[in-house]
């Protein structure tokens, strides 16, 4: 297990914007990644991360929805759908890992259908809401070259970049 860099977007936008590709076999390698990808997710910390986001260009997402002192409760997606989309929204303060420091409300669909492999290579097909939805599209996003920062005015998404020029930049 590794601790990976996370690619933030005042550097690594070009990346970010990429569309990743769908994986070929859950075998021990991907695993060694989603391992490394769970490592660095918890280290942000974070709830969700997306291959992309270090740099790997796989349609794999880790996300684990435990909160403080509750137990850990890894989940694993590769080549995560969505099916269907409820018409009903919902807005969450989002945040990303690739975006430091900023934060606003993004309104997504309220419950979306998901059909996915896991870690074991095993199918499944659920419907899921609440922060498991918001954050499934937020990192599905990710898979596609989207950041939530899309989804705000082109104003906002100016400043959410050079907020995010400065903090990497102070960080230096
Ligand atoms: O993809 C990422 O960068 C991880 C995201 C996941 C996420 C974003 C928005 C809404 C839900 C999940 C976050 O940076 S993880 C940080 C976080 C923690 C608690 C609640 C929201 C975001
Ligand atoms: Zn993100």
């Amino acid at each position: 297990m590794a601790i990976r860099p996370i690619l933030n977007v005042a550097e690594s936008a070009a990346i970010l914007k990429q569309v990743s590709a769908p994986v070929e076999r859950v075998d021990d390698e991907l695993r060694a990644l989603m391992d490394d990808m769970l490592e660095t997710m918890y280290d942000a910390p974070g709830i969700g991360l997306a291959a992309v986001q270090i740099g790997v260009l796989k349609r794999v997402i880790v996300m684990d929805l435990a909160k403080e002192g509750e137990e850990p409760q890894p989940r694993f997606f590769v080549n995560p759908e969505i099916t269907w989309t409820s018409d009903e929204t919902a807005p969450y303060e989002e945040g990303c890992l690739s975006v430091p420091e900023v934060y606003d409300e993004v309104q997504r669909p309220a419950r979306v259908r998901l059909t996915w492999l896991d870690y074991d290579g095993v199918a499944h097909d659920e419907e899921v809401d609440g922060l498991f939805a918001t954050c499934i599209q937020h990192e599905m996003d990710h898979l596609n070259g989207v950041l939530f920062i899309d989804h705000l005015s082109r104003l906002k998404r100016d400043r959410a970049i050079q907020r995010v020029k400065k903090v990497i930049r102070e960080a230096a």
